[in-house]
């Protein structure tokens, strides 16, 4: 990788809270998202037929009714699409992962409620969605797997037939002096963490319009992406094409979460169906599919056992996850389930520590990256935390306080091989339970035995694994690469054009990217225009994820813009007469020069030296190349961790089990912030999907395998009135190992929240001898923990 350049200076355009740029258009509903998109001349509608079974062999498919609708161009199955679509193997060189094969749509069998065995074509949606009643299936029920239980009971029926006993993957791992911590332990403390399983909602499903130029043989696929060139590539290997006979221009995308990183199987079927028909294909799923067959995530349970000594210090620990992947897995399954196991130990001191991580099949829809893939981790961290303080009979507070890692531990490496360059997770947590007025709460707590409320003081502290660099590819066992490439470019009339391989799904990246290439640059922000979404303008890069945009898109853009300025400054020296740069310096778009010691300007704007780069060639310094347009790859030194703490104070109501969260506080180090507007909205923004998700959100199945959440009426996501006023509190460390200090932080919040909740739940609980050991806290469950606990 290159070398880190110097931090950018205070007072630049990084740390300025700017508005964002693209609301202007999002809140008056000028933005252009994919079903805004006018139906090119021909364009036909698709519509999926989609299984209702959890399990079943496809005896037959018969299109014959439903072509003879008026309207209907075609209807293509599995078996219709083989040969114009390759299948995907699921085969990654990890140990213990069991490969697996998934053609674009079923040829033999479906796999869960919703899996879409054909498509119809038709003039409108109407005619499609009538037509898709007619095609006639016949179906032979199997017997499916609705659980972990179901999928490891011996003799049980296979998911998929090339992964036997229905584990997809095992990995396990342990320090050699482990069992000797265990046996020099006081106590062994166990407890158990169950996650139910959720999707992303994103308030735009999955939309899109594939257009096939038979012409130049060029298919253009308008899908709001969050990675325009990983899309493009896999588009294009699946359909057997090069990439320059593809272009991906992802309209405004309303949300992601993961969803729409790499083209599912509906993608794939309207860029085969436009090629194969030759014509514009566009198809907008609708709620109902999008929460049942998008992608779901976060089906996991996980037991820790850690062995303490009297004053609560841990000696060791180790946690056995199992996960619920449903029938298949878009990304390498064992990658997101050993990164909880990965980074369990956090801000911890834990030198001993073991894990066993396997990952199940089940008859229920694939699973993906969700925000946060991880998300658990911290619940189950800090909730061991939690156990060991009651065990032992100490303050939760404080037992975090004796095991965190100090500042002069860093750089830490951990058991499992993750490096701390920077972290402050002590200072996050005093922070944090110093604002929510820790000791106070604990006091009137204490107090309130009679009460009709109970009250739950919830502390959480994560550390966010974030940015990815492609040694932590490397270091998983899975093929990829961390970097990120940018581009600036500059006009004759000094217009600047940033772009990278980034595109947003709300993360404000007109602003924050802008910022960071004016950082780079000297230019001024509102000069700086950021264009992205397209696979042909922007340069090839790994897309937003990962929570990396800031530290790689925004950490590409600012030594891009560096480069670009040593080049302006040379041409500026050279318009102005002077042997060397050295006494000039960019700023805002206006060239300073130092002349005894004070900075004044020199006269020249960047303008002035765009025209000269691009019109005046002569004038440039000797041997220069005219023109200004730098491209740079950036490839991280190392992943970044961001630490945070989450603190809450609930109230749960004794008769009802209803939950109030009374205060929220969360104190965060990101490293340097872009833009400190940006990383609250963030912060609020995961912290409520995190809350959501451990408050109410539940895609639940039948012991059939029945998918039950269907729409919004049973899957419930949180809204403003269920969730709190968030006090945001920072804490600033640089990363050492990003060009401009950046670490990311848009993931952590999901963490955090649940972790928070979920402990302030069982803190309450615990004053009557009850606990939760699974989420979601919802009124119900809580209320039944309490009439179990009464007896007690
Ligand atoms: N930021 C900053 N300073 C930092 C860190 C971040 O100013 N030190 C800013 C960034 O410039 C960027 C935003 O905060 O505008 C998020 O940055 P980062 O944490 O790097 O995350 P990414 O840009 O990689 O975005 C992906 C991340 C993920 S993984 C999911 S999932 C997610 C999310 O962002 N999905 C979102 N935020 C979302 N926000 C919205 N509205 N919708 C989604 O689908």
């Amino acid at each position: 990788s290159l070398p880190i350049p110097p931090p950018p200076p205070a007072g630049g355009p990084i740390g300025q809270k700017l508005r964002r740029r693209e609301d202007g258009r999002l809140v008056t509903g000028e933005g252009l998202f994919a079903d805004d998109i006018p139906s090119p001349p021909g364009c036909l509608h698709a519509v999926f037929l989609r299984s209702p079974h959890a399990h079943a062999r496809i005896r037959a498919i018969d299109p014959t009714a439903a072509l003879a609708l008026p309207g209907v161009a075609a209807v293509l199955t599995g078996r219709d699409l083989a040969a114009h679509v390759s299948t995907q193997r699921m085969a990654p060189p990890i140990d213990g992962l069991q490969p697996m094969e998934m053609p674009v749509l079923p040829l033999d069998a479906a796999r869960f409620v919703g899996d879409p065995v054909a498509v119809v074509l038709a003039e409108t949606v109407t005619a499609a969605t009538d037509a898709a009643e007619l095609v006639e299936v016949t179906w032979e029920a199997l017997p499916a797997i609705s659980s972990v239980a179901d999928a490891a009971a011996p003799q049980a029926v296979l998911v998929d037939p090339a992964v036997p006993g229905n584990r997809v993957s095992f990995q396990s791992f342990a320090t050699p002096g482990l069992e000797a911590a265990f046996a020099r332990a006081e106590r062994v403390v166990e407890a158990r963490f169950g996650q139910q399983r959720q999707t992303h909602v994103p308030i735009e499903p999955r939309s899109g319009l594939a257009i096939w130029d038979n012409g130049r043989q060029h298919l253009t696929m308008r899908f709001g992406t969050q990675a325009p060139h990983p899309y493009r590539t896999a588009i294009a290997a699946r359909l057997g094409l090069k990439e320059w006979q593809v272009t991906v221009d992802s309209p405004e995308m309303g949300g992601g979460f993961g969803q729409k990183i790499i083209p599912l199987r509906e993608d794939l079927c309207l860029a085969a169906a436009a090629r194969l028909l030759r014509r514009p294909v566009r198809w907008r799923e609708t709620r109902g599919e999008n929460l049942t067959a998008g992608l779901q995530a976060r089906e996991e349970v996980v037991t820790t056992r850690a062995a303490v000594a009297a004053d609560g210090r841990i000696l060791g620990l180790t946690c056995a996850i199992d996960a619920d992947f449903g029938a298949w897995s878009f990304f390498p399954a064992n990658y997101m389930a050993r990164v909880i196991a990965m980074i369990l130990p956090g801000p911890y001191r834990i030198r001993e520590y073991g894990y066993d991580v396997a990952v199940w099949l089940t008859n229920k829809c694939p699973s993906g990256p969700m925000r946060a893939p991880m998300a658990i981790t911290s619940w189950v961290m800090e909730g061991t935390m939690d156990a060991i303080a009651q065990a032992l009979g100490l303050d939760a507070l404080e037992v975090r306080r004796r095991n965190s890692l100090m500042p002069d531990d860093l750089p830490w490496v951990t058991a499992t091989g993750e490096r701390y360059d920077s972290l402050t997770p002590l200072a996050t947590l005093e922070a944090a339970a110093g604002h929510l007025g820790y000791a106070a709460l604990r006091s009137e707590q204490a107090g309130r035995e009679s009460s009709a409320t109970l009250l739950g003081i919830g502390l959480c502290t994560v550390v966010e694994s974030n940015t990815y660099s492609s040694a932590f590819y490397r270091d998983a066992g899975i093929p990829g690469s961390g970097h990120e490439m940018a581009s600036i470019r500059i006009e004759p009339s000094g217009a600047i054009i940033a772009s990278c391989g980034l595109m947003g799904s709300g993360q404000g990246y007109q602003t924050t990217l802008a910022q960071a290439a004016a950082a780079g640059l000297g230019g001024a922000v509102e000069d700086i225009q950021v264009q992205i979404g397209n696979s042909d303008t922007a340069p090839y890069g790994m897309g937003s994820r990962g929570a990396r945009g800031a530290s790689a898109g925004g950490g590409a853009l600012y030594m891009a813009g560096l480069k670009l300025k040593a080049k302006l400054l040379a041409i500026a020296a050279a318009m102005l007469d002077l042997n060397s740069p050295d006494a000039l310096e960019l700023r805002d778009g206006m060239v300073l020069r130092q002349v005894a010691g004070a900075w004044q300007e020199s006269g020249l704007t960047l303008p002035q030296i765009a025209r000269t780069a691009h019109l005046d060639p002569l004038r440039l310094p000797p041997g220069m190349e005219p023109g200004l347009h730098q491209i740079l790859a950036y490839d991280p030194a190392a992943t970044t961790y961001t630490n945070s703490t989450h603190a809450c104070a609930v109230e749960i109501e004794r008769a009802t089990g209803a939950i109030r969260i009374l205060r929220y506080v969360a104190a965060e180090d990101c490293g340097t912030r872009i833009n400190p507007m940006i990383v609250e909205g963030q912060t609020h923004g995961a912290t409520a999907m995190g809350l959501s998700g451990a408050m109410l959100e539940h895609a639940a199945y039948g012991a059939d395998g029945q998918a039950l959440a269907g729409s919004f009426m049973d899957y419930a996501i949180a809204r403003a009135d269920d969730l709190p006023a968030f006090e945001l509190l920072h804490h600033d460390m640089p990363s050492p190992s990003n060009p401009a200090g950046i670490k990311g932080m848009s993931e952590g919040g999901t963490m955090g929240g649940i972790g928070a909740l979920m402990n302030a739940v069982n803190d309450a609980l615990a004053q009557v001898g009850a606990r939760l050991d699974a989420q979601p806290a919802t009124p119900a469950r809580i209320w039944t923990a309490l009439q179990q606990a009464k007896p007690a």
